[in-house]
């Protein structure tokens, strides 16, 4: 790890500063994916299919009751581990959900907000060197909560044709609704136009390789809506003072295995703690089955040792972290400084695996610096909030005046009207 000592407030952006990815050259192959996929549906889709996956869009589906026995394929500990997760993923999101009240704001004048669900959503899990079942928890589990009806999984097949147990059994706890054994752009674009075989939904959720991020943003240009821009996954650890240091590697370490690109960033005010945090990284990382990609995240990543927790705490909030793990005896006092993080795990025993997989939080974070303006996911990304109103002609009579006059003043003539006839028939009546 690179480490920086006292950085100026001057040079933080660019300490800090994500590498840049230029999906341009993405869109280039996405683009004709989309446009034929939209124009030929299954024929486009078969073709891709059998060109990147090696399987024919007669095989695509995988069926209910396949879905239905995936649990004889798992262990009865990852069972039991998965059911135990989908409980407090459950628990925590269904805590969400808040009936609003009806507002009266004049006498006969009533307002309120109702969430209705989005009918179709469609989720992208995928493939690569770990099967991520668990987020097929965090994205299914909250759709179910919010009401969607339709919750199509799309998934490349594995080099055995077929999808992960692990992840068929998640997908059923969770009320998956269709798995579809489809990967990359082309499921992107099947489940954003709908093909013969795949139905049609109305968002897309969930993270993919470059490929599948170009499509997301291809579409949601074109009003497909998506879960959020997606970036490499992030962790910041800081630890104060009553920090351990091999709790704080395992943490890095845990991030870092995700991928080459994963962005890891450990800050501390205890100067000695980034020699200890160092040997911790060594020993640990010669255990660990994916070291080779772990070791090269941690090229790019960086130690840095600020003089006070409150140059610290900006510095966090300047970066934005997708996950924020604080360590140390200050823990929960830092927790209330944090304005810009995906979430904040708090003391020195909440790794971020726990939230990964299975506290109850959702995983499925804002990288990139989004966190300054964007929240992970919850149930309310898959509902609309839709607004009602009801006037009564005693409210129409109270709010009239203020209508009128305020179209008046913005020479819209024919809102004004909308009031003035009503209140001409109410006077007429009286
Ligand atoms: N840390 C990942 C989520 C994940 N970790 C899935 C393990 N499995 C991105 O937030
Ligand atoms: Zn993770």
């Amino acid at each position: 790890m690179k480490i920086i000592k006292n950085p100026s407030r001057s040079n933080w952006k660019e300490i800090l500063a994500r590498p840049t990815s230029d999906i341009s050259e993405m869109e280039n192959v996405v683009k004709p994916i989309l446009e034929e996929i939209k124009k030929s549906g299954d024929t486009a889709l078969d073709r891709y299919c059998q060109k990147f996956d090696g399987i024919g869009i007669e095989d695509v589906r995988i069926a209910s009751d396949q879905i239905s026995k995936s649990e004889e394929s798992i262990s009865e500990e990852l069972k039991s581990a998965i059911d135990q997760a989908a409980i407090n993923i459950r628990k925590f999101h269904e805590s969400q959900v808040v009936e609003e009240k009806e507002v009266e704001t004049m006498p006969g004048v009533t307002c309120y907000r109702k969430s209705v669900g989005i009918e179709k959503v469609g989720l992208y899990i995928p493939g690569g060197t770990a099967p991520l079942f668990s987020t097929i928890l965090m994205l299914a589990i909250p759709a179910k909560i919010a009401g969607c009806k339709e919750i199509i999984l799309c998934t490349p097949p594995n080099v055995k044709s077929g999808v992960h147990p692990a992840m068929l059994y998640a997908a059923k706890v969770a009320g998956v609704s269709e798995i579809y054994k489809i990967g990359g752009a082309q499921a992107i674009a099947a489940m954003a136009y709908g093909t013969q075989s795949v139905p049609q939904v109305y968002k897309i959720f969930g993270p993919g390789n470059q490929f599948v991020t170009a499509a997301k943003q291809l579409l949601n240009s074109e009003g497909v809506a998506i879960d959020m821009p997606a970036g490499p996954s992030e962790v910041l650890v800081y630890a104060g003072e009553g920090a351990d240091p091999e709790f704080i590697a395992a943490d890095l370490l845990s991030q870092a295995e995700h991928g080459v690109d994963s962005q890891v960033v450990f800050v501390t005010v205890e100067e000695d703690m980034i020699q200890k945090v160092q040997n911790e990284l060594t020993i640990q990382l010669e255990k660990l089955p994916r070291k080779n990609l772990a070791e090269k995240a941690l090229e790019n990543s960086m130690s840095i040792f600020m003089r006070d927790e409150k140059n610290a705490i900006e510095l966090i909030n300047s970066y934005a972290p997708e996950h924020l793990i604080l360590c140390g005896k200050n823990a929960d006092e830092i927790s209330g400084e944090i304005i810009n993080a995906g979430s904040v795990f708090i003391g020195n025993y909440t790794p971020e695996s726990a939230g990964d997989y299975a506290s109850g939080t959702n995983h499925t974070l804002p990288t990139n610096g989004f966190a300054r303006a964007y929240s992970g996911v919850s149930v309310d990304s898959f509902v609309k909030k839709i607004t009602f109103q009801k006037i009564t002609e005693k409210g129409l009579r109270n709010i009239g005046n203020t209508v009128m006059e305020m179209a008046e003043a913005e020479n819209l003539d024919a809102h004004k009207n909308a009031v003035k006839v009503r209140l001409s028939k109410l006077a007429s009546n009286d």
